[in-house]
């Protein structure tokens, strides 16, 4: 037996307690690692088949999307230091009244992904906490709390503040333990994953910047799911993610308060960046929409850089 499972001040609650997260949020820190621990089962256990709806974002919706949403919404309703909540899957916020002293909000994607869990690949929940009782007119820098549950052959959590980026694992008797802490990303990405690569038929700038990568040595890594990639990337230490913009999502895919800028106050914490395809830093990108879309390009700080330079380039 690993030393984790005997060490309970690694457990998530008395771990952020000792590393002096506030009561109150650590107290929705909990609640998003519990939903996410019924989610794995959920994705383990239910069907795959689609339901007769779409996301606000135009998504088909998997049953497991719905009862994903369920799960957080229930868990978070519960949670009595939750003011506001939106969910991906959802067209509107919902407001909840809240004790707490100390009230929080919370973005989360339920479950980042769903399109490729059929094919069994590994996929996530993402999450934002800000402080207060609303988000939007906010920016990525009055996120307090970010990450991700990643449902792969385990189910890994993981959670950034001002002060790192942590690493839980499911332990054999269903608790997360600390498995990694202060995780970092190099200066130089090793590792790319090229979204949206139809981008090339209209950006030759891009399909110079992934040549570049290739020739230059550097390993591709792409799944379709952004949980599974940037835990790869954090996992080697090194990487770049990026998902530009093309005719048919002019203004990008991924979503700013549920993925792009939960992710950038994440990354930025490993001493990454990330910004928008034209170099703008997403952490600085005013939330005023809860279903607003913008692009993408993230990890090891001077790779982010150097691509954002060429997809500037002359074609
Ligand atoms: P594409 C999943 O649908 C998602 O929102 C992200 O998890 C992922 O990075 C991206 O879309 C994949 O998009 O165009 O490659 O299918």
């Amino acid at each position: 037996m690993s030393f984790t499972a005997l060490d309970p001040f690694l457990r998530i609650d008395p771990f952020l307690r000792e590393a002096g997260m506030e009561d109150s949020l650590r107290n929705v820190v909990f609640t998003i690692a519990h939903a996410g621990k019924y989610v794995a089962h959920t994705i383990r256990n239910e069907n795959l088949d689609y339901v007769n709806s779409t996301n606000e974002s135009g998504d088909e919706q998997l049953a497991l999307d719905v009862l994903s949403d369920r799960i957080f919404c229930n868990h978070l309703h519960s949670s009595q230091s939750v003011a506001k909540f939106a969910s991906e899957e959802q067209e509107e916020a919902v407001q909840i009244t809240c004790s707490s002293k100390n009230p929080y909000s919370v973005a989360f994607d339920p479950l980042d992904g769903s399109s490729i869990v059929d094919a069994d690949f590994a996929i996530g929940s993402i999450f934002g906490i800000f402080p207060g009782k609303d988000f939007l007119g906010k920016t990525g820098r009055d996120i307090v709390a970010a990450g991700y549950i990643l449902y792969g052959p385990k189910t890994i959590f993981v959670v950034a503040t001002e002060k790192g980026v942590w690493e839980f694992t499911e332990n054999a008797i269903g608790e997360f333990v600390l498995s990694r802490k202060n995780i970092a990303l190099a200066e130089e990405a090793q590792f790319f994953a090229p979204g949206n690569i139809r981008a090339i038929a209209e950006k030759k700038q891009y399909e110079n910047l992934i040549t570049d990568f290739a020739k230059s040595g550097k390993s591709l890594r792409y799944s379709g799911g952004m949980v599974p990639d940037i835990h790869m990337m954090l996992t080697k230490g090194s990487g770049i993610f990026l998902y530009p913009a093309n005719k048919n999502r002019p203004k990008g895919k991924l979503r700013l308060l549920f993925e792009c800028a939960p992710f950038a106050f994440l990354i930025n914490a490993a001493g990454g960046m990330a910004v928008d395809e034209h170099g703008n830093n997403l952490l600085d990108k005013v939330i005023i929409e809860t279903h607003q879309t913008d692009t993408i390009l993230a990890g090891s700080k001077k790779t982010v850089e150097q691509a954002v330079e060429k997809l500037g380039s002359e074609k």
